[in-house]
């Protein structure tokens, strides 16, 4: 059984990390087939989303602490310029919505390639671990990037430094995720989300992706600038057209991702 699960349906490219046995934590291979199967989201024209998840009762505990002191394994000086820094360039990069369902436990470099997604939804029963501190290392895989953008600079240091499990409805309520469903309706609800996300006009979601990519380090003037580029390319697009023919003539819009 491969360690990361691949399926397209109706346009929806499904991700299972497929290691439940450890937790779905990261082995090499697993992360290796990760950018690769990233890298088809992004080529494949039939794909306009992108749904990540973990099988079994965990989302990702983070690297396999296994493997990184095996001897004979790949070692630990290599694993962020490989393995980690990759995915999560390839995930911010992808002119495609990357949902990220986070079925149970996402802990180190699990929860932050969690978090780099462009919308995470949780189980009620999964939480979030910047697990480290306690191996003594630091939060990586864009940890110190997106925490203090999501949290604010207190209850990241406090996140980062303490290492602490927070619970989902905890993350959801403090802005670190989009939203908590029960767990009985998690499945079905983050899939249907996911849906709605492959029908919006794809290119437009991709601008809007980019433009938020460089937020976080543009000043205003040059976040306009930005804007004004992205929305010229946007009103060329088909889907443009037909979101406004279809305002005008009163109907629902049907885009193409054009
Ligand atoms: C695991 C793991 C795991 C192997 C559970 N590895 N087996 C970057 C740079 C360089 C080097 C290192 O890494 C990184 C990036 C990182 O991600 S560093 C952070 C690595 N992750 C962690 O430190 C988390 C370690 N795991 C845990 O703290 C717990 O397992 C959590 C809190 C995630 C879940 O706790 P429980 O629900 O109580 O499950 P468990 O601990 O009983 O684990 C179940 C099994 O999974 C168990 O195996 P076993 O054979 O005894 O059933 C664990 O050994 C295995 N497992 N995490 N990361």
């Amino acid at each position: 059984m491969s360690s990361v699960l691949f399926e397209i349906r109706d346009q929806i490219a499904f991700i299972t990390l497929n290691r439940p046995d450890k937790l779905n934590a990261f082995s090499r291979e697993m992360a290796l087939l990760l950018q690769k199967r990233l890298d088809e989201c992004a080529s494949l024209h039939e794909v306009r989303a992108v749904y990540l998840t973990g099988a079994g009762k965990a989302f990702s505990a983070g690297q396999d602490l296994a493997e990184v002191v095996d001897p004979n394994g790949p070692g630990l000086e290599p694993i962020l310029r490989e393995l980690y820094n990759p995915i999560v360039s390839r995930i911010r990069n992808l002119p495609k919505p990357v949902v990220a369902a986070v079925n149970g436990v996402a802990a180190g470099a699990g929860a932050n390639i969690a978090l780099c997604c462009d919308i995470v939804v949780a189980a009620q029963s999964a939480s979030f671990i910047q697990a480290f501190s306690k191996i003594g290392l630091i939060p990586d895989s864009g940890g110190t990037y997106f925490l203090p953008r999501l949290v604010g600079w207190q209850k990241a240091s406090a996140f980062a430094m303490l290492g602490e499990k927070i619970n989902a409805i905890e993350a959801e309520r403090i802005g670190m995720i989009y939203k908590v469903y029960d767990n009985e309706e998690f499945a079905g609800a983050s899939r249907a989300l996911t849906a709605v996300l492959a029908q919006l006009p794809t290119r437009a979601l991709a601008f809007t992706k980019h433009a938020l990519n460089y937020s976080a380090t543009n000043n205003l003037e040059a976040q306009l600038l930005l804007e004004d580029d992205l929305q010229q390319k946007a009103a060329k697009t088909s889907d443009y057209s037909e979101g406004v023919a279809a305002f005008l003539e009163k109907r629902p819009a049907k885009f193409s991702g054009e």
